[in-house]
């Protein structure tokens, strides 16, 4: 048995304790219901929806599949509360939450049989959030693209599965077996992929989106947008190189908004990857296709072996 410690497996009833993170612009029911088909658990990123677009996807997910899925809410989103009540009258398996504190919701989704997943970015909000209910908690090391914490997964996870009874799910800096070995090795009993899922065949971000990732390295990903609170990591294009100018001299949080807002949308979208947000993980320098959903999860099965053999496991 490859995945030896099954609670993330049997709090969401999947084959596969692998999570498909939730990526504003990107995340629709084409790759979250191809993910749950595989054996994962397949999430709708609501980060950009309306209520109304939000319970197309959900309708779309449930006619592509019938497996277990869940919904992302991104708590900086100005309707998150409507997009909460939503979830709760679908009856929504899983939610997951980021960018934020979800304790104000978790006894609502609860009460409406909700499994609440919230990704934490510190050992201390992982605490609170086991204090105020949540079913399990996504450790979400700074290797991420997207909106990020301080802290790598390598220091992250271990620190947050040392204060938490609940299982830990380990997500930054993982694309393939390797790195779900060395997530277990730390203490986490699931994962969650975002970058390895951008390079998929299901997945409908703009072409151009994937074909930047293909060519990139790690040393690519960049932090901008430390002066706003929210610092976010994308590859390095011309949109970059504008805000790290209004950074360095000390331009205004007005400024450097008027340069970012639309930019995931222009990338994600219309495939500007120019002066778009081509939001990664650095762990992009390993993902090098562009394969079927399936295919990802065959291949992290292949490699998870191994690794096994490799470093003197117990599989083979
Ligand atoms: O949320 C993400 N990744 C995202 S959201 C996003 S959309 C966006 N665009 C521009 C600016 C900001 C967001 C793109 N990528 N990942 C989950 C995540 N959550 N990463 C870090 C956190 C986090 C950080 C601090 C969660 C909680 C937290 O604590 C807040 C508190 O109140 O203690």
């Amino acid at each position: 048995m490859i995945f030896k410690d099954q609670r993330v497996t049997e709090l969401f009833g999947i084959e596969y304790p692998i999570l498909q993170g939730g990526m504003a612009w990107i995340s629709d029911h084409e790759l979250a219901s191809a993910v749950s088909n595989a054996g994962g658990l397949g999430v709708i990123a609501a980060g950009n929806l309306s209520p109304e677009e939000l319970e197309m996807e959900i309708e779309k997910t449930r006619e592509l599949t019938s497996r277990p899925f869940g919904v992302n809410v991104m708590l900086l989103s100005p309707n998150a509360p409507e997009l909460i009540d939503l979830v709760c009258s679908k009856r929504v398996p899983v939610v997951t939450t980021g960018a934020g504190n979800p304790g104000p919701y978790i006894s609502k989704l609860k009460s409406a049989g909700v499994r609440v997943v919230p990704v934490v970015a510190s050992a201390g909000l992982a605490r609170r959030m086991e204090k105020a209910g949540a079913d399990a908690v996504i450790a979400e090391g700074m290797e991420a693209g997207g909106h990020i914490g301080k802290v790598t997964t390598m220091a992250l996870v271990p620190a947050v599965v040392d204060v938490v009874s609940i299982p830990v799910i380990a997500a930054g800096g993982i694309a393939d077996g390797r790195g779900v070995i060395a997530a277990l090795a730390l203490g986490a009993c699931g994962v969650q992929l975002g970058t390895r899922f951008l390079c998929t065949e299901e997945c409908t971000v703009h072409l151009n989106y994937k074909e930047k990732l293909l060519s990139s390295s790690e040393l690519d990903p960049v932090i901008t947008g430390t002066i706003t609170g929210h610092p976010v990591r994308a590859l390095r294009n011309s949109l970059t190189r504008k805000l790290e100018e209004v950074e360095r001299r000390g331009g205004t949080f007005e400024e450097f908004e008027m340069i970012a807002v639309g930019g995931l949308r222009r990338a994600a979208k219309e495939g500007d990857v120019k002066d778009g947000s081509v939001m990664a993980g650095q762990i992009c320098a390993i993902v090098r296709d562009v394969k079927p959903v399936s295919k990802v999860f065959k291949d992290i099965i292949n490699e998870i072996e191994e690794t096994l053999r490799r470093i003197g496991g117990v599989e083979g």
